[in-house]
This record gives structure tokens, C-alpha cells and sequence, in this order.
């Protein structure tokens, strides 16, 4: 049989159930990575499975995300991560090596193989033809515990790349023509793989940016073929050996086919407060920018930076802008140090950032008040940036530095010829950053800081549930509306119990005041809930408020899957109607649960209005398990170990 690129993965590394769209299979899990921000969770549910080893060929633990140290937190959960990698047999990536994606597709990532990891732009892995996936770090720590993972079989979608891009025009402009075309919510559970003749010249860390940024349709991930060009990659990180080819099948059967002709895009930028509200830079002309930053892990590669540098050489930055530039890994700052290019940057006025997230994630760098900011990153939402009133667009770094000189947001096309850089022939290695576990786990004493509390557990399913409904939010709600992250709030990811008070507080300010005095209830969501972000702080959160169901219209992958795995039932309006009808404070009640969940159809009762609400449960058998026993945790510990 002709297969895909993703399905030749998928088949090389199923190991139970069938490879038809829709049914669940269990995969075998290769490698997981988790950063910081998720990672102290992680591996607090690590340690709570009781497992002495982890049975991944490669897990590697990542500081890059909570950078800022304004009080003992956050190094405190460095620390415990550091120990617990090093008893474990986990691989850890010192703060200052660079952002988890970034470093994991120079030095780890590999082609046909697959990767788990607490992080929702773990995709960005695909650009080398690995089966890269975002997941809670419950399913983190489980695949850890033993190698598996626990998928429904995606259709599989070919991205036909045709023809070639013009000059200042991107890869960050090919993805931001996707998600003009399908909206946040267009790639749900699929698999986006790329191919045609217009990937030939489209380089690794030029995938990479596509791989990434996929996260954002919603996609279970996004792949490119193993090719001559990934080849040329991993020569130039001096590991050839770890090549594979891997190439779809002539005749290989797609669920669908896009296809995009590379030579009629031009540059894009998506507007606030969304990656999917795509227009062209063109049509934005003389909008007036206050600050710009260039990084995160969709744009901060070698390649990219470089080019910030030849635009800006011999430049200044317009007066009124602030320039911040994150570079992506030490790989990365070390190699523009050394070609001059960071003498450039300095010199036209650019505040250079530690190789980490930094302002992606609102860890700094936040803007003046009702300001624009212009940002290389993958995510927009409101409030991310850490200023609620800043306007964020999302474009290439090309846009960016040509913007950082006039001061508005400009075509770089305007700037004329165009800049070449080439990918480095060999990168500069040094792994000095990264530290390997020991093979004397006894000798290793797991250190945990005051800040990290236990998370809470979940209950197993009672009879009935009753309560209030708590609150009532739209369309598209993110996981930084459900549990915000910024630099003030990123140090307690370690504690849920102080995080509590933050709960949804972007939609109503409210809601943990109403959780708590009605102890607990339900929340109501529109379409496309908890897209974003792999924290399951987003479930572990409203379950500490006591949230036992969440109905919505529809539900993003990797937040549906927290909520089954802490035990709230994700229940989903057979008639979109109900929603409109449901008003905050009705009084709900779920009789029968067992039954109802087992059924997969579940009757919502309206006390305050004498109604029912018929509610989808599109969970596979497993999570239905998981729903009973109260999370996953419980599961795994009622099966005594983690094999199932
Ligand atoms: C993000 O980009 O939103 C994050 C911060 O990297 C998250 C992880 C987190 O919330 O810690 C993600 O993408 O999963
Ligand atoms: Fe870090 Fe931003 Fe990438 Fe998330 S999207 S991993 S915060 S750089």
C-alpha cells in the first residue's frame, strides 16, 4: 500500500489498533521533550507513577521559558528539574541553550521517528520529517513511564507546494496564507504534510517555521519529507549518520489537498488578536509601530537573524521604536557573534535578549499602553504580551527589520534588491550546555523549593453532578484566557493553588470568587475552547475550583485531552442552539454519569429552566476510562503500573 510520509511514521511505530481515520491507535514514543514552564509539572506526575527509569531512547528537559528570576521560583523549579532529569535518565538543557524547539531540531530531532513533548509547538520537529507532537504533561509523563502514546488515527492532508517564492517573501508568509485560508480551527486533529516541487528550496529551519507556526490551525502535527535538504541540515550539524530518508509513495492517498502557488503570495501579517486574521503588509501601509520583536521559536534561526543583520547593517532604528531581538539557541547568538552580524544589530540599536522565549511568552519586553508591537512570534492573543491594550502583529523578521528602520510597517520589498544568506555549511557545535543524566540514580537527591506545591488529583466519577453554570465565554477562548501566563504569573506554575486566583480572569474577572463560593460548577465555551497552549494548568486550574464538566461548542486537541486527563467531562452541544439558551448561574445536573458517559451521549438538565441540553462526548473508549476513574493518573495507578 502507498503511503504518506506521516503514515509510514505512524506505521513503523503502531502498536496497537488500526490506521483508519478516526479509530485510536497506540504509538511508540522515541523522545519527549518538556520545558520549564510545563516541565515542573510533568515531573511532579513522573514521580508520582512510581517508575525508577523512563523507557524513551532520548527525553530531554528544557529551561527556556521562565528566564526571568525575580525571586527564588523560578531557579527553585530549574533546580528540581536539573535533579530529577539527572536520577531519571533525562537529558537537560541548561537555561541559556535556547528555546526547547529551536536546540531540539539542531541536536536531537530525527527523521521517522517520533516525539512527545509538553510544549504545543513541539511539531516543529516535522521540518525533518520526524512525527513531532504537543501534549499535557500528564501524556508527557506517561510516555515517559512507558514509550506510548495514545492517538486517533488523523487524515492526512497534502500541502502541495508549488513553484518558488519571490525574494522578501517567507515561510512565515506560506503559513500565514494557511491560516488566512482556514482560520485557527481549519487543521483540527489532522496531520499537514508538505511536498511538491516548491519544498526543494525551502530550507530546514525554513520548514521549521511552517512545522511551527501549524500549531496554530489546530493540526495534531505537521511533517515535511526526509529529503536532500534535511540532509544537508543534519551534515551541517555534523550528525549525517542520523539521516533518513523518508518520502511519500507515488500514490500515496491524502483525505485532502491544498495547494498553494508559492510565487503569488506576497508578505503577510496577521492583525490582533489573532494568527488567522491574515492581510497583506501592503494593505497596512504607514500603521504606526512602537516596538518590535524579533525570536521565539518560529523565527530566530541562524538564517533569519542574519538577514535581521544585513537589513539593518549600517542603519538606526527609527526613534520611537524599541528593537528587542531573542535569538533562538547559543548555536545561534554564538554563530552571529561570530560572523559580525551581531555588531550590526547592536550597532542599529537593537536590545539584545537571552536565547530563550522571552516576550513570546510575556516574560519581559512588555509594550506601552495602547501601543503596536510588531512580533516574529506564532501566537497574538490578547494579553499575551503582557500589555492588555497592546496591538500585536505577527510577521517575518524581513517585515520586522525593515519596519524597525522606517518606524512603520513596511513592505520589505520597498527595500530593493534582495539580501542573501546561505545556511552554514557546519554549524558551530558545542553540547557543553546540555547536561546527561547519570547512570547512579541513587547518588541523586531531587531537590524541590518551597514555591512547588502538590497538584491537585482528580475524583472518580460520582452518580450525579450538579452546580452552577460559572461562566459563559465565545469563540476561539485560548488557554491564556483559561490560565494566563505572563512574567508575574509564570513563576507559580508550580502552584496551582495560587493560580487559582487568575482562572479565566481575561474573560471575567469574577470567575475564581464564583468558582469558590458555589464550589465549583460549569464553565460554557463556544467554538474551538482551549486552543493555544499544551498547559494543563488550563485543566488542573478549574479543576482545583472544582470545575467537573466543561460544555462547549467545540473543544482545541491538546486542551480536550488535558481535561479527560484530570477527570472533567468535555461535553460538546449536539445543537448549537443550547448554547444560546444556557445563561450564567442556571443550575445544572448530569444524573446517571456512568451510563450517559458510557453512551457517549450525555443529557444536560436545565433545573433553572426546565430544560435538556443533549451533549456529545467524542472521546475515545480509553478516555472514557479515564473520565470514570477520575483522570489519568488514577488509571494508570488502578492497572498498578503504567503498561495498559
Ligand atoms: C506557548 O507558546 O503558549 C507556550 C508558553 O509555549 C505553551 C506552553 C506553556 O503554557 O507553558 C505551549 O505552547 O504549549
Ligand atoms: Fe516559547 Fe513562544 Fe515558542 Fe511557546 S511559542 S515555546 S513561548 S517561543
Amino acid at each position: 500500500m502507498q503511503l504518506t510520509v506521516a503514515q509510514k511514521v505512524i506505521r513503523g511505530h503502531l502498536l496497537r489498533g488500526k490506521m483508519i481515520p478516526g479509530e485510536e491507535i497506540i504509538i511508540s514514543i522515541d523522545q519527549t521533550l518538556t520545558q520549564d514552564s510545563t516541565g515542573t509539572m510533568a515531573y511532579l506526575e513522573f514521580e508520582a507513577l512510581d517508575i525508577d527509569r523512563i523507557k524513551t531512547k532520548k527525553s530531554v528537559a528544557y529551561i527556556d521559558h521562565n528566564i526571568l528570576q525575580t525571586g527564588p521560583e523560578s531557579a527553585d523549579d530549574h533546580l528540581y528539574i536539573q535533579t530529577i532529569a539527572k536520577k531519571y535518565g533525562i537529558f537537560f538543557s541548561k537555561p541559556g541553550n535556547g528555546i526547547c524547539h529551536q536546540v531540539h531540531l539542531e541536536r536531537f530531532a530525527l527523521p521517522g521517528q517520533t516525539l512527545l513533548g509538553s510544549d504545543s509547538h513541539t511539531p516543529t520537529a516535522g521540518a525533518v520529517g520526524m512525527l513531532a507532537i504537543g501534549a499535557g504533561g500528564m501524556d508527557i509523563a506517561v510516555a515517559m513511564g512507558n514509550g506510548e502514546y495514545h492517538i486517533t488515527m488523523p487524515e492526512v492532508v497534502k500541502v502541495n507546494l508549488k513553484g518558488e517564492l519571490h525574494p522578501w517573501v517567507t515561510a512565515k508568509d506560506i503559513i500565514l496564507e494557511l491560516l488566512k485560508r482556514l482560520s485557527v480551527k481549519g487543521g483540527v486533529g489532522k496531520v499537514f504534510e508538505y511536498g511538491g516541487g516548491g519544498i526543494k528550496n525551502l530550507s530546514v529551519p525554513q520548514r521549521a517555521t511552517i512545522a511551527n507556526m501549524g500549531t496554530e490551525l489546530g493540526v495534531l502535527t505537521s511533517i515535511f519529507p526526509s529529503d536532500e535538504v534535511t540532509l544537508g541540515f543534519l551534515k551541517a550539524q555534523r550528525r549525517e549518520n542520523d539521516f533518513l530518508e523518508i518520502k511519500a509513495d507515488n500514490g500515496a492517498i491524502y483525505n485532502e489537498e491544498i495547494e498553494i502557488y508559492l510565487s503569488q503570495l506576497e508578505p503577510l501579517v496577521a492583525c490582533p488578536h489573532s494568527p488567522d486574521k491574515v492581510v497583506p503588509v501592503s494593505s497596512l501601509k504607514g500603521l504606526k509601530v512602537n516596538q518590535i520583536a524579533i525570536g521565539s521559536c518560529t523565527n530566530s534561526s541562524y538564517v533569519d537573524l542574519m538577514k535581521v543583520a544585513k537589513i539593518l547593517k549600517g542603519k538606526t532604528i527609527a526613534d520611537h521604536i524599541s528593537l528587542v531581538i531573542a535569538p533562538g539557541s547559543r548555536q545561534v547568538l554564538t554563530m552571529l557573534a561570530k560572523e559580525g552580524a551581531l555588531v550590526s544589530l547592536i550597532a542599529a540599536g537593537a536590545r539584545i535578549l537571552e536565547c530563550a522565549c522571552g516576550p513570546c511568552i510575556g516574560m519581559g519586553q512588555s509594550p506601552p499602553t495602547n501601543s503596536v508591537s510588531l512580533r516574529t512570534f506564532n501566537r497574538n492573543f490578547e494579553g499575551r504580551s503582557g500589555t492588555l491594550s497592546a496591538e500585536v502583529y505577527l510577521v517575518s523578521p524581513e517585515v520586522a527589520a525593515a519596519s524597525a528602520i522606517t518606524g512603520y510597517l513596511t513592505d520589505p520589498r520597498e527595500l530593493g534588491a534582495p539580501i542573501a544568506v546561505e545556511g552554514p555549511k557546519v554549524f558551530l557545535i558545542n553540547d557543553n550546555l546540555i547536561v546527561p543524566p547519570t547512570n547512579n540514580p541513587r547518588e541523586v537527591e531531587v531537590i524541590k523549593g518551597p514555591n512547588i506545591k502538590p497538584f491537585p488529583k482528580g475524583k472518580p466519577l460520582s452518580p450525579e453532578v450538579q452546580g452552577k453554570v460559572l461562566t459563559k465565554v465565545g469563540d476561539n477562548i485560548t488557554t491564556d484566557h483559561i490560565m494566563p501566563s505572563n512574567a508575574k504569573l509564570l513563576l507559580y506554575r508550580s502552584n496551582i493553588p495560587y493560580l487559582s486566583n487568575y482562572c479565566l480572569t481575561p474573560c471575567d474577572r469574577d470567575f475564581p470568587k464564583k468558582a469558590r463560593e458555589n464550589r465549583g460548577g460549569f464553565i460554557i465555551g463556544g467554538i474551538n475552547y482551549g486552543q493555544g497552549s499544551s498547559r494543563e494548568h488550563a485543566a488542573l486550574v478549574p479543576l482545583y475550583l472544582g470545575i467537573r464538566a466543561v460544555l462547549a461548542k467545540s473543544f482545541a486537541r491538546i486542551h480536550q485531552a488535558n481535561l479527560v486527563n484530570n477527570g472533567i467531562i468535555p461535553l460538546i452541544f449536539k445543537n448549537p442552539e443550547d448554547y444560546d439558551d444556557v445563561k450564567e448561574m442556571d443550575e445544572l445536573l448530569i444524573e446517571n454519569t456512568l451510563f450517559q458517559v458510557k453512551r457517549g451521549i450525555v443529557k444536560v438538565k436545565n433545573l433553572t429552566k426546565g430544560k435538556e441540553y443533549k451533549m456529545l462526548l467524542n472521546i475515545t473508549a480509553r478516555q472514557e476510562e479515564i473520565i470514570i476513574q477520575g483522570g489519568l493518573l488514577n488509571l494508570v495507578k488502578s492497572k498498578g503500573s503504567v503498561k495498559e
